[in-house]
C-alpha cells in the first residue's frame, strides 16, 4: 500500500499501480488506488453481548446440571438401567425431557459422578519445549486394559500453539503417520497459559490478553484404555466449526450432537460418518469479543465427537494416542493458518482446476461425451474440463477402457486438447482379482510386488466392488506407490488424460470386511464401537484387522484416501500441477487433493447443504471444493439447476455430476432461457478467474480460506455467527444465492458498512441487516465490501492464462475513498519452472494488460482523472467512474 496523500482535489482520481514484488513462482501486483474524500465518520461497531459462560462444577449427582452431565453408557443398543449405571459406579437419573433412546442425542440418563475415578498428576518436570509429567490412576474402569501410568507432554511449539501429547511410556502405540512440524525451541511469549490440576488430573489453557478459558478438561474423567480413550473439555461458546465430514449446518448444534467419524461410503445424510475423517475445531472464544481459537486432535481410529449444551466437547476414540494441539488465533483466519502451518497448506491448484468440469456416469460412449463437448462449444458455454465415470472403462477394470463403446477415447482427449480443454477419469482402488487367460497386469503385478492389503494369515484379502472380486492396494507402502504410478504411466500411454478423480477411497466396498469375513478379534469386536453407521468397523469396507506396512486397518482405515491421493499426485509423470480429487479425505488432504461432497441429490435442501459442506473443507485446509452442480442421484428440474449453476459457479471446484440413469443435466439439455441463464454464469466465473487464481495462491502461501464464512471477516457481528446460505470469496466479495424454488428475490445479512452491486456499482450503507433482493431466475446477487479492488478478465470459454485476455479491475470505495487488492499471475501450470521472463522491457504486456477499471462509490463527476500521472480517459455515470485505458500505462508488467 502506498501511503496515503495528504489532500487532493476531489475531482482527481490516482491510480498507482507499484510496488512489483517478485516470487519464485511468479509475481504478485499490489494495486492501490486512492480516491481521496473528506473523511466521513463511520459509526463504531458495538460488541454483541457475552454468551453465556460454563457453569459451575457440581458436588454430586442430584446437582450436575444436565447441560454437564457427560455420558458414562455411550454404548448403542442398550436401553441402560440403573442396574447397568450403577455397575459402573455412575450417576442414574431418568432426564426431565426427551428420553434418550439408545443413550444418544439426549441428555444422558446415566453420567459420570463428581470425584469418579480418574489420573493423578504426581510429577512435573521442566524440558526444553515445555513440560513433562507422570499420570498414575489405582483404579481400572470398566474398559479393559487400561494403561494406569501415563506420560504428559507439553509443547510450547511457538507463541499461538500449544500442543499436548499423552502417551503410554511403557509401550509405543500407532500414530498418525502424516508430517507434522518438530518444534526445537520453546516459545517464548505465548498467547496462552497452561495450568495443571494434579487430583483429578486436568489441563487449563486460558488465552493470556484476555484470560478467556479456552480447554479445561476436568470437566469430566479422563479414560486411557488400550481401545478406549476419552477426554472431555468445557467450550469457550457455542460457536463450533469444522469437524467434518458430516452433513449439517455450517455452526454446529451443540444440543447433544454426536459426530462419529470413520470413513464411509454413503449419500450425505445428518448424523452419519460421511466420506471423510477431520478432528479439528474452530471455536469462538467465550463472550463475543471475536476472538477464536481452534483444536485438533491428530488421531486417526474410530471415534465420536460429542457436542453438548454445557457447552462441552467429548473426544472419544478406540486406538492411537491423544495428542492435540491447541491454536490461539486470536482471528478466525489465523486460526485456520496456524493448524495448516501443522498438517500442511494446500496446493496451488492448476489453473483449469478453476474453470467448468462437465461428467456424469452412464455417457455410455465416448462419441456420447464428446458430443456434450461439441455441444457445448456450439453454444459458446465456458467448458476447461470434461470427465467420465467408471463406464469408460472396460468391464469396470482400472487402467483400461471399453474397447468398443469408447474405442474413440483416445481421439476426444486429443480434440480436447487441442482445443484448451482436458480430461479426467475416474480410478477405483479395487484392483480385480478374477482375470482368466493373459491375466490383468495391475493385479498380477501387484501380487508379484506385495502391494495389496492381506488378512492377518497373510492371504490377500478380497472384497466386491464394480468389477467383482478385487484387491485393495495398500497405499501406506512405497511399492504400492511405485505400482500405482507404473499403473498410470502405462494407461497414460494410451489416454493422456489430465487429472485423476479418486472414488470409493474410505475404501468401499460391498461386502463387509472381505468375502470371507473377518477374525473374531478385539480389533474387530472392539470392547466399544463409536456410533458407526452399520454397527461395525468393517460395514461396507475391510476387516479392521486387515494388515497394512504401516499398521491394522484399525488404525489406517480412515487414511486411505489421502494415501491413495499422495500416491496418484501426477508430478512424477506429468511435471505440472496434479489434479486429483478425492472422495475420501483426512488432515493433510489439501497438499495432495481437492474434494467433491460426494452423492447429493437433485434437491433444494441439497443445494443448501453444500454451502456448510463446502466452508468447512475450507476451513480443513481442502479448499478446492465443491458439490454436484445440480445433484446427483434422482432427477433435476431445470429451475433448481440454473439456481445450482449459478451458486456453482462460486464453487471453488465447479463440476456437474450426475448419476447413471437419470436424464442429461448438461447446460445445453435445457430451455434456451435456461442454457443462457447458466452460460451467463459461467462467463462471469470465467471473469473472475484473476481473483480466484489470487486467492488460492494465499490459500497456498498463508492457509487461507478462498470460500469464506462472513464470521471470519465480521467476528465481532454475533449475527454472522449461523450464516450458511451466504458467502464470500476471500474477503470483499460476498455471493448471496437462490435457494428456494419459485421466488423471484433472496433475502441477506449485509454486515455493516458500505457495499456495492457487482454488476450496477448501487451502493448500499448497511447497519447490519437483512436486506430483500432482486432474483430473478438469470441473476445471481453478488456484492463488492467497501476498499476493495477486484482483479477480473474478460471471459473465455477456456481459462488459458496467456490466452491475453484484458485485465478489467473493479474498486469500491471505502467512505475514505480508498481501496486495495492484489493479483498473483504466473504460467498457470508448473508453478517453478516459471516460463514467463519478469523483465522491464515487458514481454509479458502482451498477453497480460489492465484493459479498463470501475470505480464505485464516487460521489461527484471528476472533471479530470489521471493514471500513473498520464490523463486518461473516463466515463461517468451516477456515482460510477469507468476508465477506458487502451495504452500500456495499466499494464501489470
Ligand atoms: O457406487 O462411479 O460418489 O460420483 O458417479 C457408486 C459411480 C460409485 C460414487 C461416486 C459417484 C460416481 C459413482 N460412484
Amino acid at each position: 500500500m502506498l501511503p496515503r496523500r495528504p489532500s487532493c482535489s476531489a475531482t482527481t482520481a490516482l491510480i498507482s499501480l507499484g510496488s512489483l514484488l517478485l516470487l519464485v513462482c511468479g509475481l504478485w501486483l499490489l494495486v492501490t488506488i486512492f480516491w481521496l474524500q473528506a473523511p466521513s465518520n463511520s459509526v463504531p461497531h458495538r460488541a454483541p453481548p457475552p454468551r453465556g459462560s460454563p457453569g459451575t462444577e457440581p458436588q454430586a449427582c442430584g446437582v450436575v446440571p444436565e447441560a454437564w452431565r457427560f455420558d458414562c453408557y455411550p454404548e448403542r443398543g442398550v436401553v441402560v438401567t440403573r442396574e447397568l449405571c450403577e455397575a459402573r459406579n455412575c450417576c442414574f437419573i431418568p432426564a426431565s425431557s426427551s428420553p434418550p433412546a439408545l443413550g444418544r442425542n439426549g441428555v444422558p440418563w446415566c453420567f459420570y459422578p463428581p470425584g469418579f475415578p480418574s489420573y493423578s498428576l504426581v510429577s512435573v518436570n521442566a524440558t526444553d519445549l515445555g513440560q513433562t509429567g507422570t499420570l498414575v490412576k489405582t483404579v481400572k474402569t470398566y474398559y479393559p486394559k487400561d494403561i494406569l501410568t501415563l506420560q504428559l507432554g507439553l509443547l510450547y511449539e511457538t507463541d499461538n500453539r500449544l500442543r499436548v501429547r499423552i502417551t503410554d511410556p511403557s509401550e509405543s502405540r500407532f500414530e498418525v503417520p502424516i508430517a507434522v512440524p518438530k518444534a526445537t525451541e520453546k516459545a517464548s511469549s505465548p498467547a496462552y497459559s497452561v495450568e495443571l490440576s494434579n487430583e483429578p488430573f486436568g489441563i487449563i489453557v486460558k488465552r493470556t490478553s484476555t484470560g478467556a478459558v479456552l480447554l479445561n478438561t476436568t470437566v469430566a474423567p479422563l479414560f486411557y484404555c488400550d481401545q478406549f480413550l476419552q477426554l472431555s473439555s468445557s467450550l469457550s461458546s457455542q460457536y463450533i466449526y469444522g469437524l467434518g465430514e458430516h452433513r449439517s449446518s455450517f455452526l454446529h448444534d451443540i444440543h447433544w450432537n454426536t459426530l462419529t467419524m470413520w470413513a464411509r461410503d454413503v449419500a450425505p445424510t445428518e448424523l452419519t460418518n460421511l466420506y471423510g475423517v477431520h478432528p479439528f475445531y474452530l471455536a469462538m472464544d467465550e463472550g463475543g469479543t471475536g476472538t477464536a481459537h481452534g483444536f485438533f486432535l491428530l488421531n486417526s481410529n474410530a471415534m465420536d465427537v460429542v457436542l453438548q449444551p454445557g457447552p462441552a466437547i467429548t473426544w472419544r476414540t478406540i486406538g492411537g494416542i491423544l495428542d492435540f494441539y491447541v491454536f490461539l488465533g486470536p482471528d478466525p483466519t489465523s486460526v485456520i493458518g496456524q493448524y495448516l502451518e501443522v498438517v500442511g497448506y494446500p496446493a496451488m491448484p492448476v489453473y483449469w482446476a478453476l474453470g467448468y468440469h462437465l461428467c456424469r456416469w452412464g455417457y455410455g460412449s465416448s462419441n456420447a461425451t464428446w458430443d456434450v463437448v461439441k455441444n457445448m462449444r456450439n453454444y459458446g458455454i465456458p467448458q476447461d474440463v470434461q470427465w467420465n465415470d467408471i463406464d469408460y472403462m472396460d468391464r469396470s477394470l482400472d487402467f483400461t477402457f471399453d474397447p468398443t463403446a469408447f474405442s474413440t477415447l483416445p481421439d476426444m482427449v486429443k480434440d480436447l486438447h487441442s482445443h484448451g480443454q482436458r480430461y479426467v477419469m475416474m480410478l477405483d482402488p479395487g484392483i480385480s482379482s478374477v482375470q482368466p487367460e493373459g491375466g490383468y497386469w495391475p493385479y498380477d503385478e501387484g501380487l508379484r510386488r506385495g502391494v495389496f492389503i492381506n488378512h492377518t494369515d497373510g492371504s490377500t484379502l478380497i472384497g466386491k466392488v464394480w468389477p467383482g472380486l478385487t484387491a485393495f492396494p495398500d497405499f501406506s507402502d512405497d511399492v504400492t506407490h511405485e505400482w500405482w504410478y507404473d499403473n498410470l504411466k502405462r494407461f497414460h500411454d494410451k489416454v493422456p488424460f489430465d487429472g485423476l478423480w479418486i472414488d470409493m477411497n474410505e475404501p468401499s466396498s460391498f461386502v463387509d470386511g472381505s468375502t470371507v469375513g473377518c477374525p473374531d478379534t478385539e480389533l474387530e469386536n472392539p470392547p466399544y464401537t463409536p456410533g458407526i453407521l452399520g454397527g461395525l468397523l468393517r460395514a461396507k469396507t475391510l476387516c479392521a484387522s486387515a494388515v497394512q506396512k504401516t499398521s491394522s486397518h484399525y488404525n489406517m482405515h480412515s487414511l486411505y484416501g489421502l494415501l491413495e491421493a499422495k500416491a496418484s499426485c501426477p508430478e512424477a509423470y506429468v511435471r505440472k500441477r496434479a489434479f486429483v480429487i478425492s472422495r475420501s479425505t483426512f488432515p493433510s488432504q489439501g497438499q495432495y487433493s481437492g474434494h467433491w461432497l460426494g452423492d447429493n441429490r437433485s434437491h433444494w435442501k441439497d443445494m443448501y447443504t453444500s454451502i456448510a459442506g463446502m466452508l468447512t473443507f475450507n476451513l480443513l485446509g481442502v479448499p478446492l471444493v465443491g458439490a454436484d452442480i445440480c445433484g446427483f442421484s434422482e432427477q433435476t428440474e431445470e429451475e433448481l439447476c440454473v439456481r445450482w449453476t449459478q451458486l456453482g459457479a462460486f464453487y471453488p471446484f465447479t463440476r456437474n455430476h450426475n448419476s447413471i440413469d437419470q436424464k442429461p443435466q448438461d447446460p445445453p439439455a435445457f430451455s434456451p432461457a435456461a442454457r443462457s441463464a447458466m452460460k451467463q454464469s459461467l462467463l462471469l466465473r470465467s471473469s473472475l478467474f484473476p481473483l480466484l487464481y489470487t486467492l488460492f495462491h494465499r490459500a497456498h502461501t498463508h492457509g487461507h480460506t478462498v470460500a469464506r464464512p462472513l464470521l471470519f471477516e465480521f467476528p465481532k457481528d454475533v449475527r454472522t455467527y449461523g450464516i450458511d446460505r451466504q458467502f464470500l470469496w476471500g474477503k470483499s466479495l460476498m455471493v448471496t444465492p437462490v435457494l428456494d424454488p419459485g421466488v423471484d428475490y433472496v433475502v441477506g445479512y449485509f454486515p455493516q458498512g458500505l457495499w456495492y452491486d457487482y454488476y450496477t456499482g448501487d451502493s448500499i450503507r448497511s447497519k447490519g441487516e437483512e436486506l430483500r433482493l432482486k432474483a430473478p431466475l438469470e441473476h445471481i446477487n453478488l456484492h463488492l465490501r467497501e476498499g476493495a479492488v477486484i482483479p477480473t478478465q474478460r471471459p473465455n470459454t477456456t481459462l488459458f492464462v496467456s490466452s491475453g485476455q484484458p485485465l478489467h479491475l473493479v474498486s469500491s470505495l471505502s467512505e475514505d475513498g480508498s481501496a486495495g487488492g492484489e493479483l498473483f499471475w504466473d504460467d498457470g501450470e508448473t508453478g517453478s519452472t516459471n516460463t514467463i521472463t519478469f523483465t522491464s522491457s515487458l514481454p509479458i504486456a502482451s498477453y497480460i494488460t489492465v484493459e479498463t477499471a470501475s470505480f464505485y462509490g464516487v460521489k461527484m463527476e471528476p472533471t479530470r482523472v489521471m493514471v500513473n500521472s498520464h490523463d486518461a480517459a473516463f466515463t461517468y455515470r451516477a456515482n460510477q467512474v469507468r476508465l477506458g485505458v487502451r495504452s500500456q500505462r495499466l499494464s501489470v508488467f
